[in-house]
């Protein structure tokens, strides 16, 4: 029997987003791709999702969170209910955001907001969303005003969700909104959000000084299929530097290194995190293939075996990818030696099981790795599990992927506490994993 203690205050939680959970968020560029049969799963909508926004039910979720013995827990706000339209700033939904925040802190749970998670107000979309430079002064004004309004409650900020994710399915893949297939017009996206970030960065800074600033980044990393390969290694570096370097290096470098050789300046990014925040779900192993240079002359290899009994149906849909502890202690130490010193907090982390088969075994596994790569140097402070309860899970819609720690009845809005919840429970509450 092993046991492996977590440093002391170290944050357990678990991560959320507005219109995975809030409902009937119908102000958004994703409200309107849900409506169009065909883009979603089954004909699955948002509709209520977990039932915040009305029935606020984030009570009875933070209530069951602090039983459960987490201390803390991520969100994100809706940038089309706080400003419906350019400019206009909803006092209703400043003061449902007050509330949400003011219940994690009754519980004594710290709250970390996030303030994009992909989805955009339905006006911003009509100026190019993050198309064109002006989302720039557009972001920095409300990540601004969301600051003055909520400072008083929250201190830990994200501006932005996974921009790698955002780009690539809506602007390279095209599966998701606006549904666009333009690796340039990608590259833009991704050029923009490094400036919003940074202009982000300082305008919360100037008006809560003390505010920690960072982005959740998505980190899936791609490793040679044959390891002796020269060439598969070339391939599988080409995709971690477009997929998971190309932005962080950005907020460090103050230069975006596009694919062959081009590049765009922003030196007003360099030094603009607090700590990084990390998402990290699965890796793959690539090979070559000289036919498809859209994905950068690589092919990757079918994913092993997860485990789950609905292990066909989510490859034919989902792809998902290889589930392999080791590619998340990699990620994260490739973190640390980017940060030098940033501390880190792993801002996602899961796995869609519905009846739990491998969860308990993934979360310990998962853990040892983290404990693993804080014990090599890695200053990890914190974990948010992905995700509190089951919500809509974007294309896959609301039924068949399933995160939750607490499985969610859709039709009664029932909470159930799957096993791996109270697992986690117990390993928030003795701050430690037992492993065998
Ligand atoms: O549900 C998503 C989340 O919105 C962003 N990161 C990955 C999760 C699971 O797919």
């Amino acid at each position: 029997m092993k046991v492996l203690n977590f440093p002391e205050g170290f944050l357990w939680g678990a991560a959320t987003a507005a219109h995975q959970v809030e409902g009937e968020n119908t102000n958004n560029d994703w409200w309107d791709w849900e409506q169009t049969p065909g883009h979603i799963k089954n004909g699955d909508t948002s509709a209520v999702a977990c039932d915040w926004w009305k029935g606020e039910r984030y009570r009875e979720d933070f209530d069951l969170a602090q039983s459960l013995n987490h201390n803390a827990h991520r969100l994100s706000v809706e940038w089309s209910r706080l400003e419906p339209r350019e400019g206009a700033w909803n006092a209703a939904a400043v003061a449902f955001y007050r509330r949400v925040l003011g219940a994690l802190r009754e519980r004594a749970m710290t709250p970390l907001v996030t303030l994009h998670h992909f989805t955009n107000p339905r006006w911003l979309v009509q100026r190019g969303a993050w198309e064109t430079p002006a989302v720039v002064p557009l972001f920095e004004r409300f990540a601004a005003r969301v600051v003055q309004e909520l400072g008083d409650l929250c201190d830990f900020w994200i501006t932005l969700n996974e921009p790698n994710v955002y780009a690539f399915t809506g602007y390279i893949e095209g599966n998701w909104p606006p549904g666009k297939k333009n690796l340039g017009l990608g590259l833009r996206v991704l050029a923009n959000m490094v400036r919003a970030h940074a202009a982000a960065y300082h305008a919360i800074h100037r008006v809560q000084p003390n505010a920690r600033v960072g982005v959740a980044h998505h980190v899936h990393p791609f490793y040679p299929a044959k390891p002796r390969s020269r060439v598969n290694h070339l391939i599988a570096g080409w995709q971690d530097d477009v997929f998971n370097r190309l932005f962080p290096l950005a907020l460090r470098d103050g230069h975006l290194h596009l694919p062959l050789g081009l590049g765009a300046r922003v030196p007003e990014a360099v030094g603009t995190q607090d700590f990084l925040g990390l998402n990290h779900y699965f890796s793959s192993r690539v090979a070559v293939a000289w036919s498809s240079p859209s994905q950068l002359f690589g092919r990757k290899l079918p994913p092993k075996p997860t485990g789950l009994s609905n292990d066909k149906e989510l490859r034919a849909w989902f792809g998902l990818g290889d589930i392999d502890p080791n590619s998340f202690y990699d990620s994260v130490m490739w973190f640390s030696r980017y940060g030098a010193g940033l501390p880190i907090y792993i801002t996602e982390n899961g796995i869609p099981d519905a009846h739990d088969e491998i969860r308990p075994r993934y979360l310990t596994d998962h853990l040892a790795a983290l404990h693993r790569a804080i014990q090599a140097g890695a200053p990890v402070r914190g974990y948010f599990h992905w995700t509190l309860t089951d919500n809509f899970e974007w294309i896959e819609g609301l039924n068949f992927l399933r995160f939750g720690l607490i499985a969610n009845d859709f039709a009664t809005q029932r909470r159930t506490p799957r096993p791996s919840a109270h697992l986690y429970a117990r390993i928030a509450r003795e701050n430690r994993i037992v492993t065998d």
